[in-house]
Formats: C-alpha cells, sequence, structure tokens
C-alpha cells in the first residue's frame, strides 16, 4: 500500500510538474518568440513526415516487388535515367527551399529590433553562472530575470569568457553568448510565471550547471522588483550576526570577487548586493536558503565542479560562515 501510494504520488509529481517552474520545453510556448519557434517546428516536422511516408513507401514496395523468387531472373537494373535524376535531384532541392526560408524569416524576425519602449536587459555569460544588467533601470543581478509580462523585451546576449547559449525554451534564445560579440533577441511573454531554462553550448566542466530563470511577473510585481534591486546601495547589515558578517566579507577574499554596493567592488563572481531577495544561487542550481549559502561558502567547488569560487585559504570557522550567511541573507 505504501508503494501505490509512493507511485501515485510520484505521477501526481510528474503530470503537475512538481509545482515548480513551467515545463522547460520549446513545444509549449509562452511568447511571440516561442510560438514562432513552435510553428517553424511544426511545419518541419510535417515536411519530415511527408518524405518518410515517401520513403519508406517506396522502400517496401521495391522490397515486396523485387524481391527474390526461385527460378525468376534478376531484375533489370536501371542506368543513366535522366528524367528520374532530375526528379530526385529536385524534389529535395525543393522541399529543403521550403524548409530554409521559413526558417531564415524566423530567425531574422526574432532577431530583429524590438519596439523604442521595449525593456533592454544585457545578458552576459559566465563560467558558469547569467548576470542581467538593467542599463536603463541600473540594475546588475545574476540567475533570475525578471521582465513584466505582455512589455516587449530586448536581450543583448554576450560573453564574458568561453562561447555559452542563452536559452529559455518557453520564451526564447538559444541564442549564443560569444565574447567580444552582441546577439540580440525579442520576445514578449503571454503569461505570468516562472520559467527555467540553461545554458545550451558546452562551455566546460559545470555546463550542466549553469542553469537560469526568467521570471515574468504582474506589472506591478514587476515595478516592486525595480524598487528593490534599484534600492541603491546595499541594506545596512541589521543585527549583531550579520553585522559580524560583514566584518568577515571586509576581511576575506570575498571583495576581490564580489561587488555589494557601498562596501566591495569585486566583478568576478556575481553581483551580491541585493542577494537574499534571490530564489536561487550558483547558476540557479541551489535554493538560496541558510544551508546552501552555508555550505556553498565553505566549499563551492565541491558543490559546482571547476567553481572559479575557490574554497578560501585559510578556510573560514564555522561561526564565521554562519554570520557570512546572515549577512546575505539581509541583502534583500
Ligand atoms: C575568486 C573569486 C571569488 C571569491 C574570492 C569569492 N567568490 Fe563567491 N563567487 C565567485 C564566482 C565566480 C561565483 C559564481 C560561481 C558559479 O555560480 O559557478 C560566486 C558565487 C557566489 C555566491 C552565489 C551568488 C549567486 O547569486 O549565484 C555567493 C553567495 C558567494 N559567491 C559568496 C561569497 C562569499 C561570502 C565569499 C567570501 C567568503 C566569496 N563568495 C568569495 C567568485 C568568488
Ligand atoms: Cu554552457
Amino acid at each position: 500500500m505504501p508503494r501505490l501510494r509512493f507511485w501515485l504520488l510520484t505521477a501526481a509529481l510528474t503530470i503537475s510538474g512538481c509545482g515548480g517552474p513551467y515545463p522547460q520545453s520549446t513545444l509549449h510556448p509562452r511568447s511571440d518568440f516561442g510560438r514562432a519557434v513552435d510553428h517553424l517546428f511544426t511545419d518541419i516536422f510535417w515536411w519530415a513526415a511527408g518524405v518518410f511516408v515517401v520513403v519508406e513507401a517506396l522502400l517496401v514496395i521495391v522490397l515486396i516487388r523485387f524481391r527474390h523468387r526461385e527460378g525468376r531472373p534478376a531484375p533489370k537494373p536501371t542506368h543513366g535515367h535522366t528524367v528520374l535524376e532530375i526528379a530526385w535531384t529536385l524534389a529535395p532541392a525543393v522541399i529543403l527551399v521550403f524548409v530554409a526560408v521559413p526558417t531564415v524569416r524566423t530567425i531574422f524576425a526574432t532577431a530583429g529590433d524590438a519596439p523604442a519602449d521595449a525593456l533592454r536587459v544585457e545578458v552576459t555569460g559566465h563560467q558558469w553562472w547569467w548576470e542581467y544588467k538593467y542599463p536603463d533601470l541600473g540594475i546588475t543581478t545574476a540567475n533570475e530575470m525578471h521582465v513584466p509580462v505582455g512589455r516587449p523585451v530586448q536581450v543583448a546576449i554576450t560573453s564574458a569568457d568561453v562561447i555559452h547559449s542563452f536559452w529559455a525554451p518557453a520564451l526564447g534564445g538559444k541564442r549564443d553568448a560569444i565574447p567580444g560579440h552582441v546577439n540580440r533577441i525579442a520576445f514578449r511573454a503571454d503569461a505570468v510565471g516562472d520559467y527555467s531554462g540553461q545554458c545550451a553550448e558546452f562551455c566546460g566542466a559545470s555546463h550542466a550547471n549553469m542553469r537560469l530563470r526568467v521570471l515574468v511577473d504582474a506589472d506591478s510585481v514587476f515595478q516592486a522588483w525595480v524598487k528593490t534591486e534599484q534600492g541603491g546601495p546595499a541594506a545596512p547589515a541589521t543585527g549583531s550576526l550579520a553585522a559580524r558578517g560583514k566584518e568577515v566579507f571586509l576581511h576575506s577574499p570575498c571583495l576581490a570577487c564580489h561587488t555589494i554596493q557601498g562596501v566591495s567592488p569585486g566583478v568576478i563572481g556575481p553581483n551580491l548586493t541585493h542577494v537574499g531577495s534571490r530564489g536561487t544561487i550558483a547558476g540557479a542550481i541551489f535554493p538560496n536558503d541558510s544551508a546552501h549559502l552555508a555550505s556553498w561558502i565553505a566549499d563551492a567547488p565541491s558543490l559546482k565542479p571547476g567553481s572559479l569560487m575557490t574554497r578560501m585559504k585559510p578556510p573560514l570557522t564555522d561561526p564565521d560562515i554562519a554570520a557570512l550567511v546572515a549577512y546575505l541573507q539581509s541583502l534583500k
């Protein structure tokens, strides 16, 4: 009985998508970009299905008609049949035109400039996390990109190190993030939600741990988020533990790699000015809670192979880590 319950629960969770983020699937589009790609996929699928049926039908006919039979001479081979050769050269070429024209059209349509009132977001791929800058709003954040529902968004994609690829399947992307070059996409999200995505170009040891989230917010929720993120310098450390955490931060290598506005200037890792307001850390692979923050600070590479946030030397003590966690969580 407990077993049955287990399976029923598993099935329910599978069907409900675990109540978590929206399915990471191109086949569940939730933006104009997503729908364009979905239509293209459907079109090409039917062309491929047609080709499959014709080729398999011919194969089966030939297998039956010309199969070996006792006492029958071998069938006569065909040589230099001009009409046949022109036909089987032209037919695939024509089919490829029907595939290529809508594909190229979709590439240009989704890379086109968004309207002037579009929200601009600059996405930078790093080994192995995503940075989001909102040049018009003065916001720099990581892992989670917030956009308002129904408003065009223009995303400018680049990389700080190797080639990555930004991809939130339901919304858009799978555009390469190339160092020294900017690729653009534009989309308008249809529905509020938590959409997951990931890097889609192999980029090193933790490529598989380079995930992302796009949070499509109702307009008022987005405005509230902008206010927190924009809230200027980091919140002052409240409480004695958080205040001690700030001291530890200032006397550790942390400050060389992380920006906390008004506190530290580092630019190697994610901006931590409002890290407490994020739902996930480290390329959106861990929930942003005390336990994960503590083990991350203690030994990041053991959680994420190859992480450029190395183990601190000398190692931090447990009380120092607890203080750092309290401080980071206070940075809303
Ligand atoms: C050598 C540079 C470096 C140092 C020193 C460093 N970090 Fe990091 N940190 C990084 C990088 C790079 C990442 C992103 C790693 C990833 O996700 O793959 C990161 C990620 C983080 C994150 C997750 C943030 C997010 O939104 O994903 C936290 C929290 C953090 N570091 C805290 C600290 C603290 C506290 C210290 C000091 C004890 C510290 N870091 C020292 C480079 C550094
Ligand atoms: Cu990657």
